[in-house]
């Protein structure tokens, strides 16, 4: 099948949202009681993001709520982490609740940001489970070894490597390994960061993740495929030589940031189709089908 860009692409824009904003992307994505739920970054239009829920019965049509689900302002405990915005989120079911890992922003710069759910109404806003500067994390679905686990991008001085770490809890992290770094020379020259949650396939654990190369004043965000060990997700048994998804189109090339594809989630179905959400140039959020089969091909 290869991976279709959706025909109606962008399946949302700011015009779908019912309040002001400049712009709605990066969503993660879960299926919850048999709808596909997005969680939607919106920046508002003072600049600083929130999110807000999209839900839809196929996957192609999308309604989104009439006011945001999550915003800075609800983080009591927290706001001085996230002051600047919430931003990217990640959805992964455990057992019978949902997590979201998402990046707060502030002076402080950015951290990830865990909070927990039933039903995307009310969240318990757990607080930073990394210090900053760390982006990009997301949790496999299930314990492995007896440990919850992370994957995460911490910025190193000038390094942007993928980590993964576990937890007994997922508050208190430890067993930090070094698990991806950028390839140079390559599309994710520069930096690369993890873009979904694990999906958990027969031959390993599936993630999407991002590359970044610097061309002059713009940078080219691409997204790629990596399959890791299923007991031992720090090895990274294989991964794509080649993005899966590049800015091609207007609506990837044109908009608040150039030639950006960027997704924090995707749902996949018992036939083994996947549905990748991602967005264009940080300003719509569009649709990109494929199947785990396809996906498993390119890593090899
Ligand atoms: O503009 C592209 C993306 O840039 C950042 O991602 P990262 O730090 O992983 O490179 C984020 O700000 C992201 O929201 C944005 O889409």
């Amino acid at each position: 099948m290869g991976i279709i860009k959706y025909s109606k692409n962008p399946i949302l824009t700011k015009e779908d949202v019912p309040f002001k904003v400049n712009s709605i992307f990066n969503p993660g994505a879960i299926k919850y009681k048999d709808k596909y739920l997005l969680m939607c970054r919106v920046e508002m239009p003072n600049g600083r993001s929130s999110f807000v829920k999209a839900i839809s019965n196929d996957g192609y049509n999308f309604d989104v709520d009439s006011k945001p689900t999550l915003t800075p302002a609800d983080h009591n405990d927290h706001y001085e982490y996230v002051e600047w915005g919430i931003e990217d989120p990640r959805i992964t079911k455990i057992e019978d609740k949902y997590y979201l890992t998402y990046t707060g922003y502030s002076k402080y710069m950015p951290l990830v940001m865990l909070a927990e759910t039933k039903d995307f109404e009310t969240f318990n806003l757990l607080g930073p489970i990394t210090e900053p500067s760390n982006k990009d994390c997301a949790l496999f679905p299930e314990k492995i070894n007896g440990f919850y686990w992370k994957i995460d991008r911490p910025n190193a001085e000038l390094r942007h490597d993928i980590w993964i770490s576990c937890s007994p809890d997922l508050l208190h992290w430890g067993n930090y390994k070094i698990l991806m770094e950028p390839l140079n020379g390559t599309w994710e020259n520069d930096k690369i960061g993890s873009s979904s949650q694990p999906i958990k396939t027969q031959e390993g654990w599936l993630m999407l993740y991002h590359g970044v190369r610097g061309f002059g004043v713009s940078s080219l965000y691409k997204i790629g495929v990596v399959l890791l060990d299923l007991e031992k997700p720090w090895i990274v048994k294989s991964r794509t030589k080649e993005p899966i998804l590049s800015p091609e189109l207007d609506y990837e090339r044109i908009g608040d940031v150039q030639n950006v594809v960027f997704s924090c989630g995707w749902i996949d179905a018992p036939d083994g189709s996947v549905k990748i959400y991602y967005s264009g140039a940080d300003t719509n959020i569009c649709l990109a089908e494929t199947t785990i089969e396809y996906l498993l091909s390119v890593c090899k």
